[in-house]
């Protein structure tokens, strides 16, 4: 398929760029790098080639997020939103960008997001996670009554907000010890980013915001196949559930969440996530360049789903969703 829009497709700079060395081969590290370092060459290549039009970039992981010290992660934040705007300026058909914050202090996440939003032009967010903040020992989740206002500015704006992973800190990875391999991309960011997502749904956030959008990689992080369960556990007990949200969680995984196909290339999963939201919420990204626009787009336009899904998920749920091109 033409036309496809990707939305988890990172880049680094060079004061965030050792935040993604360890987690592939280390034969591989070199070429990693220059790929995540590049914009408009080798990355244009690939999207040329495998018909990508578009690459909707954010900055890699967890890069701010794990800057404890609030001044650097704000200057840090700052920095590459710029880079990232003079980037997107050289070829606005092809580039958007979606904003780093420093989410370690909730009015200078607001003025940066709003000076993204207004002045930079980006389209939305992309958080890695829970924030460290004053020490490294620490993980404040989004769901902290310290960032309601925060969320009330991303309702405000209308910008879609993506949860991407990052890997527990070490102090709650006990279940990892001795199976590093669990770690990163194979099982921990999944489970991470998966429990994330529930604290803001009971949370009782998109009570207070319904109209915030967030989006979700990797097919969801296992949700869509685990989202039966979390609301029907013990159904026969026929007790309400004991969290502050109002609803059942499925109602604001319905409601206010997207998902993406990015590192997750497998039809079996991409049906039960269309059985579960809908073709209308899912969305084509590769999560290039730790993975291949090749081996996402090879799937993604032969999987056996019909040409109008396909057209949604790969192109114009991203157009409407970003508002682009209106
Ligand atoms: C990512 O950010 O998507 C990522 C990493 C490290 C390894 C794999 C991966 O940051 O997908
Ligand atoms: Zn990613």
């Amino acid at each position: 398929m033409k036309g496809k829009i990707g939305l988890e497709e990172h880049f680094a700079t060079e004061a965030t760029i050792m935040d993604s060395h360890g987690y592939l081969a280390e034969k591989i590290w070199p070429e990693l790098k220059s790929r995540l370092l590049d914009i408009q060459e080798k990355r244009l290549a690939f999207m040329d080639k495998f018909g990508v039009e578009m690459m909707i970039l954010s900055l890699n992981a967890p890069a701010i997020q794990a800057i404890p010290n609030t001044k650097l992660a704000i200057e840090t934040a700052q920095k590459s939103n710029d880079f990232l705007a003079d980037e997107i300026h050289k070829r606005p058909d092809r580039f958007a960008g979606l904003a780093a914050l420093p989410m370690q202090d909730t009015d200078a996440a607001i003025r940066e997001l709003e000076r993204c939003a207004r002045e930079l032009g980006f389209v939305g967010i992309l958080v890695n996670g829970f924030s460290q903040i004053g020490e490294p020992d620490t993980a404040v989740y989004l769901d902290e009554k310290m960032y309601r206002p925060f969320w009330e500015t991303v309702e405000k704006l209308n910008m879609p907000f993506y949860l991407h992973p990052r890997n527990p800190l070490q102090k709650h990875a006990q279940i990892y010890e001795g199976h590093p391999w669990l770690l990163g991309p194979t099982w921990a960011f999944g489970q991470e980013t998966a429990v994330h997502a529930l604290r803001l749904m009971c949370s009782g956030l998109f009570d207070v915001y319904p109209k915030l959008k967030i989006i979700l990689g990797h097919m969801g992080e296992g949700l869509p196949f685990s989202m039966w369960r979390v609301d029907n556990r013990n159904a026969w007990v026929n007790e309400p559930p004991d969290y502050p949200a109002k609803n059942l969680i499925s109602d604001y995984f319905l409601k206010n969440f997207y998902i993406t196909t990015s590192g997750n290339f497998r039809t079996q999963a991409l049906i039960n996530t269309m059985l579960e939201i809908g073709s209308d919420r899912i969305l084509f990204s590769a999560d290039y360049p730790f993975e291949d626009v090749g081996h996402a787009s090879q799937w993604f336009d032969k999987a056996e789903i019909s040409e109008n899904d396909r057209q949604k998920i790969g192109r114009t749920n991203a157009l409407n969703l970003f508002q682009i091109g209106r």
